[in-house]
């Protein structure tokens, strides 16, 4: 590994982009591993696990989303869930090798009282366990941002989806501008940045880049870029969208990882609908970190038993708690 900072760019266009996307794919692979190898043990793959602690009944739009308030997708609605469920779930996702624990809340925003008490006391506890933890709550103000982060809140995952120019095809709800600002106000509270996007939403190839093209150019490159290929799920606007090419989504992922070398790149939602070798491709092309156990938030992912055959067949392996973050209490 190396520590200077002078192969992170933040001045990509949209051309150049593409040209590193449209190379031959021999070459686009050989220069992601490159750029992977400089960074990251291109052996190994860290593991996130994700819970819902507050499900359905969403007011935004956002048209691939089950939870939204907008559709009929018989997601089964809770209220923020309680502390001993929510350490059950995280002791289990430790004991079963995650080093982080993702929790996310269908909310457009954060709504100071009640909830946003209880999601800090959930922080709380799942800090104590020794693991690094995430949260996805939807907006926040600066105030917001900088309670989570004394909480023990380590990273926020706040996606912007897509590119400026197709996001309103997908959203109406609220604004790319509106998106931006929390990530700043995520920065400016000292939590690390989760952002990332969606794949297979009638987007082109431009949309896709473009996507990258704001997210390497951030003041500083997110330390996580989650890939989603979009979960079709009946009920939404978006449940009868076309099939993402396997080796146009490699290259994707190839292109995120030249973009931003240091940033960890997640294979996320989608997986079920990955094979073996499209996702053992996208390893090779720099995606090292995946959504472990049989849950996302609302759908299904493939299981702990799958995923550690998959890394045994490649030869690779999953980074060990001890590696993460937070020291593991005695
Ligand atoms: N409500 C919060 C928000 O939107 O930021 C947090 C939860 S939201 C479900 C987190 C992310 O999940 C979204 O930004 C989107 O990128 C992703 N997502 C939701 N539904 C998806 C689907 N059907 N397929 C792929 N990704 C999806
Ligand atoms: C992200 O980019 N993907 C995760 C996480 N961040 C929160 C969520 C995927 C959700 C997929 C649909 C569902 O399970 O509800
Ligand atoms: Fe709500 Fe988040 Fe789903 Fe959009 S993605 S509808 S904000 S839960």
């Amino acid at each position: 590994m190396h520590n200077d900072a002078q192969d992170i760019r933040s001045n990509w266009t949209a051309d150049e982009a593409m040209a590193l996307y449209s190379q031959p794919f021999p070459d686009l692979l050989f220069k992601a591993q490159t750029a992977h190898r400089k960074n990251f043990d291109p052996l190994e793959v860290q593991r996130s696990t994700l819970l819902s602690v507050k499900t359905g009944g969403c007011p935004e739009d956002c048209a691939y989303c089950p939870q939204s308030a907008h559709y009929k997708t018989g997601v089964e609605r809770h209220g923020v869930l309680p502390p001993e469920i929510v350490r059950a779930k995280a002791e289990k996702a430790k004991e079963s090798g995650s080093t982080r624990f993702c929790m996310g809340a269908a909310w457009r925003e954060v709504k100071d009282g009640k909830d946003f008490d209880a999601i800090l006391g959930l922080v709380k506890e799942v800090k104590s366990i020794g693991l690094e933890v995430c949260c996805t709550l939807g907006m926040l103000t600066e105030s917001q941002a900088q309670r989570l982060k004394e909480a023990g809140c380590y990273a926020y995952n706040h996606n912007l989806d897509t590119s400026p120019e197709y996001y309103g095809e997908i959203i109406s709800t609220r604004t790319y501008e509106d998106r931006l600002r929390t990530l700043e106000n995520v920065r400016n509270a000292g939590m690390t940045v989760c952002c990332g996007g969606i794949v297979g939403m009638g987007e082109g190839v431009k949309d896709r880049l473009g996507l990258l093209v704001q997210l390497a150019n951030q003041p500083q490159q997110p330390e996580s870029v989650p890939l989603n290929m979009l979960v079709k799920v009946e009920g939404t606007p978006l449940s009868k969208e076309g099939e993402v090419d396997p080796l146009a989504f490699v290259r994707l992922v190839a292109t995120a990882r030249l973009m931003m070398p240091r940033s960890m790149v997640r294979l996320s939602a989608g997986r079920m609908e990955m094979s073996d070798e499209m996702q053992a491709l996208c390893f090779v092309a720099g995606a090292n970190s995946i959504f472990a156990g049989e849950k996302l938030l609302t759908t299904p992912n493939p299981g702990e038993d799958h995923d550690n055959e998959l890394m045994t067949r490649l030869g690779m392996h999953f980074r060990e708690i001890k590696e993460c973050s937070v020291p593991v209490a005695a």
